[in-house]
């Protein structure tokens, strides 16, 4: 079935002003298009941030508990459609459908989450310094949102964003990407559903290209929240904070797994199998680099690479399939591009390395799960993110060794260390340069409670997610407000 999705705009299902149109292809067979979406332009931007400017203040002025009832509704809605849309998630992205099925279950979790935050957003009261005075700071809103969202996460992420958003007060114009609409189409008629007022949440489809500066660089936008590859973010980011505009980003990744001499092998293969190559690779916390320690890498890397070789590439919606496609014919030049820089940097491919064209596979976008050995930190394969199935191994002498390695690139949003000694974990929780950090766990999996997001050049701005420092944060600014009830004037400093 091929859906044709519109904007949603101040209420009302719309098509773009000027007719143009992109379609959504299932990268696992080119043959199937999941839906034909508007390809918008700038007028059609300019109607979703009036609308969201129109509804800002009823919206800001609307209680609280209220706003998360909507979100709380949002949850039980999409709790009973959790089958139907781990399947879209699948057919429109390419995860394998348990993939799926955790994309939506992250999505109903901040729902949950967030919609019961409207009963918190808690200030702080504090005492005065004088008499028959208060003194308090509340959370406000912050205004208009522009929510720029990625494919890879084609529910989870747009839930990040908009759910904390929404509770908080903010409008919200919500661009997702042109790789997943259908799945964004569906968040936004589940908020519809839910009881989302006119204008308070807009939605325009279309490419990053075509209008995501437009958006976020709009005059009437106040804050933007980013998720993507980290040259557009720093591009957004310096021409927002040129605008005087809130901005926070999540990026790139370049993230890695230390396995110690003393930790359990299987548990690191597992682990390395699971950030490697879930998702196809295709996360910003997957785990592209594993950092062996040189007692343990030829036995390590031997029982990686036979656990590797069993995964079997296919249509994610079949039970038989491990590892789906990537998202699209340039993401698979790009990574098929770093193979070969691989090659030529002298890393030893040590399996995979081809697109994979088998069977049914030819009609898609697969790229065999591929393992570099003996890559060394200054390589470009070890240094940039390439956001596919591709993992380099690497040596280590020492713990030492290894963290400095995994420190050693521009990014800082995920790590992990397979170890049976407390002190090296301690050591690694202490000295890893990330935003997350796991302790024989893998690089991936973050929960919705604690805050999500990078150092260095995985991350700008607030983090995401829940818990202290996480995305209220970002959708919030404080207000402090002093209330003299005395009659009289009082002095604050001079008369205490
Ligand atoms: C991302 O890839 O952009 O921690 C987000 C994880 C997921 C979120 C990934 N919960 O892997």
């Amino acid at each position: 079935m091929v859906e044709k999705v519109r904007n949603f705009i101040n209420g009302k299902w719309v098509n773009a002003a000027e007719g143009r149109m992109l379609k959504s292809i299932n990268p696992a067979d080119t043959t199937d298009t999941v839906g034909i979406i508007p390809r918008s332009g700038q007028k059609d931007i300019d109607m979703a941030v009036t609308a969201a400017r129109n509804a800002y203040n009823k919206w800001r002025l609307t209680p609280a508990p209220g706003r998360g009832e909507i979100i709380l509704k949002a949850a039980e809605l999409l709790c009973k459609r959790k089958q139907e849309l781990g399947g879209l998630v699948t057919r429109e992205m390419g995860k394998v459908l348990p993939e799926g099925l955790g994309d939506v279950q992250e999505a109903i979790d901040m729902a949950y989450y967030m919609g019961s935050e409207g009963r918190r957003l808690a200030g702080e009261t504090v005492p005065s310094e004088l008499a028959n005075k208060d003194c308090k700071s509340v959370r406000v809103p912050i205004g208009v949102f522009a929510l720029i969202t990625p494919w890879n996460f084609p529910l989870a992420i747009p839930a990040w964003k908009i759910f904390p958003a929404l509770v908080s007060g903010n409008t919200v114009v919500f661009k997702p990407s042109s790789y997943t609409p259908v799945c964004a189409t569906k968040l936004v008629e589940i908020l519809v559903e839910a009881g989302i007022p006119d204008g308070v949440l807009n939605l325009v489809h279309g490419t990053g290209d075509g209008i995501g500066e437009y958006l976020a660089t709009h005059p009437k936008i106040d804050g933007v929240s980013f998720t993507g590859s980290t040259s557009v973010g720093e591009k957004l980011s310096r021409i927002c904070s040129a605008f005087d505009k809130e901005i926070s980003c999540e990026m790139g990744g370049k993230n890695a797994i230390i396995v110690m001499d003393d930790g359990k092998l299987e548990l690191a293969v597992e682990g390395a199998i699971w950030g490697g190559f879930g998702t196809t690779g295709q996360r910003c916390t997957a785990a592209s680099r594993i950092i062996v320690h040189e007692a343990v890498y030829n036995k390590f890397l031997s029982m990686f690479t036979k656990a590797a070789s069993k995964l079997r590439l296919g249509n994610g919606l079949l039970k038989t399939t491990d590892v789906g496609p990537v998202i699209n014919d340039s993401q698979m030049e790009k990574v098929l591009d770093y193979i070969e820089i691989g090659k030529k940097e002298r890393a030893r491919l040590v399996i995979g390395g081809k697109a994979y064209k088998k069977g049914p596979c030819a009609k898609g976008y697969f790229i065999e799960p591929t393992i570099f050995a003996g890559v060394t930190p200054k390589m470009r394969i070890a240094q940039e993110e390439i956001f596919g199935p591709v993992v380099s191994v690497m040596k280590a002498k020492n713990l030492e060794d290894a963290i400095r390695i995994v420190n050693d690139v521009k990014y800082g949003l995920s790590s992990a260390i397979y170890t049976q000694d407390v002190n090296n974990s301690a050591i690694a929780e202490r000295d890893l340069d990330t935003g997350l950090v796991y302790i024989n766990a893998s690089t991936i999996g973050a929960e919705i409670q604690l805050p999500f997001g990078g150092t260095k050049k995985s991350g700008l701005g607030h983090r995401e997610a829940g818990g202290k420092g996480g995305a209220i944060d970002m959708f919030t600014k404080w207000k402090v407000i002093y209330r003299d009830y005395s009659g009289r004037l009082q002095k604050a400093q001079i008369d205490k």
